[in-house]
């Protein structure tokens, strides 16, 4: 399998759909590599140790996290980006001023009507910088816009802030009135 098309997988697995192996995750996301690897062998995917850390160290957004767990066996999550019920255990942080947004342009009418919404996932995502938006934006059809969020007014108004283990800002919703 190729790198992009494992990375694609482990997200599906670890973010959405761990059933789909035959996988339960624990309550903060975890799950032991060993499992995860037989989990994927059983399904078709074969992978080893080797061919997984080279997943884990070129992905450009970092977004799988390895430790070793309290049975001394390593574990893997999804730094963020869920759909199913698990705790992260982030704590809340204070952001910077402006924080970015970037999404197709044709998402912006009902952005602007209805805020910034996290739809299936944990939060809403936004970016520290404009060439991460970008980047994010770019992944829909069509012209990208860049929606900067006044993140210093919402702190301001008592809205939480998140950062992920890498590096993905996120809220619960954004609402209109904050965006620019
Ligand atoms: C849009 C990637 C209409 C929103 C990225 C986005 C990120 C609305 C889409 C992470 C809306 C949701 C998440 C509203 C939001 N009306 N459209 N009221 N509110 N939207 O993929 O932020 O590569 O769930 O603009 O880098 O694009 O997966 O969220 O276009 O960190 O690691 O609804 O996914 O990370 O799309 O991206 P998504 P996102 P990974």
């Amino acid at each position: 399998m190729d790198l992009v098309g494992l990375s694609k997988r482990l997200s599906y697995v670890l973010r959405h759909r761990p059933d789909s192996v035959g996988l339960t995750l624990d309550r903060n996301g975890w799950v032991a590599v060993d499992d995860l690897l037989a989990a994927l062998a059983a399904h078709g995917v074969r992978v080893g140790r080797a061919e997984l850390d080279t997943v884990l160290a070129g992905n450009d957004k970092r977004r799988f996290a390895v430790e070793a767990g309290p049975d001394g066996r390593d574990r893997i999550r999804a730094s963020q980006g869920h759909s199913i019920p698990i705790d992260l255990g982030l704590t809340p942080v204070t952001p910077p001023p402006v924080l970015y947004h970037g999404t197709s342009a044709a998402a912006v009418p009902s952005i602007r009507a209805e805020g910034l919404r996290k739809a299936r996932r944990h939060h809403v995502h936004l970016s520290g910088d404009l060439s991460t938006a970008q980047r994010v934006g770019a992944r829909r059809r069509g012209p990208v816009e860049i929606l900067t969020v006044d993140a210093a007014a919402m702190a301001a108004d008592g809205h939480q802030f998140y950062r992920s283990a890498n590096g993905v800002w996120l809220t619960d919703h954004v609402p209109p009135r904050y965006l620019r």
